[in-house]
């Protein structure tokens, strides 16, 4: 058996950690009878200052034969971040209808997190971000533009479909978790949209009775990730909402430079896109020093989705045997002083 996988490394520290990476996913793959063939795209803002554009016309119709895309990261110091995300990462998200971003946010053994009293194993939630549509939708425009009466209207979209089956995602993996679902919204203010976000979830919950349900204002959910994090399960929240909280869920559990993140289309029809949360980095790029770590619980998480459980747990077991190991290479983001490379090859040892 063998799949086919798009690489899309991208800017500043993505072609570093996806490079690092890719050997340690063949040496998975191996182990376990089966093999990844991968087509690399060096898409991504140096093509944009060539060409005018990340991605050619084509693009999507390219990666769209793939069984799965690795990404790696997207921005760069010398181009707004809105032409960036807007010539790459979101027309993949939106052109494929990945509309169930899975953010996992675990404090793992070995890691020092920033909150005080918090250690490996007390902190394990998972983060449904609705991915397609909400405060992403690029519904809106400029007028007037350049007189002292501009203005800048951006629309939210929150579609019943595209509501529910990020809720009924988060519902499901409740079932196979701790049974405990945190929706949350800006209810109190935005009337319209949120409300209805709460009115699918209460519709959505009647299917679910042995989930609990807990409703949160995003001001409060960012102040209780930070002061009772051992509480989330699953939580469930719009495009936006989710963007910052999975920031907040990263740091409080060590870094960013450990946190995955899955963009799956539900109907299976078109390919899912793994990505480690963190961006370009672009303090630390060239250096060697970017956390390869993401990347890899990201692969891992693309070998699951691809069904291939066994080189899924390897990957995610290694990662975490070794974060664990006092001895092992960390990077200086986890406390170490060790480079890319050589973290990656103490995990190849490990598998
Ligand atoms: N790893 C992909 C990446 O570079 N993400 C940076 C980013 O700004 N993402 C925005 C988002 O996830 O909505």
């Amino acid at each position: 058996m063998a799949y086919d996988i798009a690489l899309i490394p991208g800017d500043g520290i993505g072609p570093e950690v996806v490079d690092a990476v890719l050997p340690l996913a063949e040496d998975a793959a191996d182990a376990h009878g089966f093999d990844v063939e991968t087509t690399r795209y060096d898409w991504g803002t140096e093509r944009y200052l060539d060409a005018g554009a990340m991605m050619p016309d084509d693009g999507l119709d390219r990666l769209e034969d793939h069984d799965t895309i690795l990404l790696g990261a997207v921005g760069h110091p010398d181009v707004p971040d809105h032409i960036t995300l807007h010539g790459l990462l979101l027309p993949i998200r939106k052109g494929f209808d990945q509309a169930i971003c899975k953010r996992p946010s675990v404090l793992f053994e070995g890691i020092e997190s920033p909150l005080r009293g918090y250690e490996g194993g007390d902190v394990d939630f998972v983060l449904y971000r609705e991915n397609t549509e909400g405060e992403y939708a690029d519904v809106g425009g400029r007028e007037h533009v350049g007189f002292d009466h501009e203005v800048a209207v951006q629309s939210a979209v929150f579609t019943r479909e595209g509501t529910e089956r990020i809720v009924r995602a988060a519902f499901d993996a409740a079932t196979e978790r701790e049974g405990h679902v945190t929706s949350i919204t800006k209810s109190n203010a935005q009337a319209h949209s949120m409300v209805f976000w709460d009115d699918v979830v209460e519709d959505v919950a009647e299917e679910f009775p042995d989930v609990d349900v807990e409703r949160l204002l995003v001001d409060a959910a960012s102040m209780d990730f930070i002061r009772r994090p051992e509480q989330f399960d699953v939580v469930v929240a719009s495009n936006l909402f989710g963007d910052i909280l999975t920031d907040i869920g990263a740091i409080i559990t060590g870094s960013m430079g450990l946190a995955p993140s899955a963009n799956i289309n539900p109907s299976g029809e078109y390919p899912a896109m793994f990505e480690p949360v963190h961006g370009s980095a672009p303090d630390i790029v060239g250096q060697g020093v970017a956390n390869p770590l993401a990347t890899v619980f990201s692969t891992s998480m693309l070998f699951e989705d691809l069904g291939e459980h066994a080189a899924a747990d390897a990957l995610w077991d290694a990662a975490t045997e070794q974060i664990a190991d006092d001895d092992a290479p960390h990077t200086p983001d986890i406390g170490g002083q060790a480079t890319t490379e050589s973290v990656v090859a103490d995990l190849r040892d490990r598998l």
